[in-house]
């Protein structure tokens, strides 16, 4: 199986995550493939051009959260993703997760757009309010996440490295105490420190 990612997507980052947690990465071959590079191997395995994309078998899994699934699924009967799908609540916590990611990725174009002088104050703006009322959001619902880790963890770690790493002007875990308790507690599992956004 080959996975083509990039070191700096939170999306290909959960799955690096779930591949460690679930230890499986001698399965597969990472390669590393910047999708503004437009290497054709990797647009002819993903059409939308974008990270992560996994190819098996001349079959192509996208995206990220299909990757998550259908790893989990094949390697560990799904450990990682049952506790979610058994219950709503938790998977409206996980669409509001990776919503929120989708976000950060959105406001990450915007400053890219700003480096070319039409960064847009009105989606500027909004990002914004949408990402502080999500983090109020998710810390209220922090209780209902399992003990035992799952995707969520996985998904939830992986916004609050990338807000780190792209969005350092937002101070999270002043605003979001309860936030920056989870990220102190799970930063030292192995999952998430042997795959840092770079
Ligand atoms: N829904 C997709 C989103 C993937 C995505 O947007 N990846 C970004 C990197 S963080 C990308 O490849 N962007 C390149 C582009 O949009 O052209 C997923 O969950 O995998």
């Amino acid at each position: 199986m080959k996975l083509f990612y990039t070191k700096s997507s939170p999306y290909a980052n959960c799955v690096r995550m779930l591949i460690t947690e679930i230890g499986i990465a001698s399965q597969l071959e990472l390669v590393e493939s910047h999708p503004f590079d437009n290497d054709p191997e990797f647009l002819a395995a993903n059409p939308l051009g974008k990270v992560p994309c996994l190819s098996e078998n001349g079959e192509n899994i996208l995206d990220s959260e299909v990757i998550c699934d259908f790893l989990d699924a094949n390697f560990t009967g799904g450990t990682l993703f049952n506790p979610v799908y058994a219950d709503w609540r938790l998977k409206t916590l996980y669409a509001i997760c990776t919503g929120l990611m989708d976000t950060l990725v959105a406001r990450r174009m915007e400053q890219m757009r700003g480096d070319e002088g039409i960064r847009s104050d009105f989606w500027w703006q909004r990002f914004n309010l949408a990402i502080s009322r999500t983090l109020a959001e998710i810390e209220k619902k922090l209780d209902l996440l399992p003990d035992e880790f799952c995707i969520l963890h996985i998904t939830l770690l992986s916004c609050l490295a990338y807000l780190d790493f792209r969005h350092q002007d937002i101070d999270w875990r002043v605003d979001y105490p309860e936030l920056a308790n989870f990220f102190k507690t799970y930063q030292t599992r192995d999952c998430f420190a042997k795959n840092r956004l770079s």
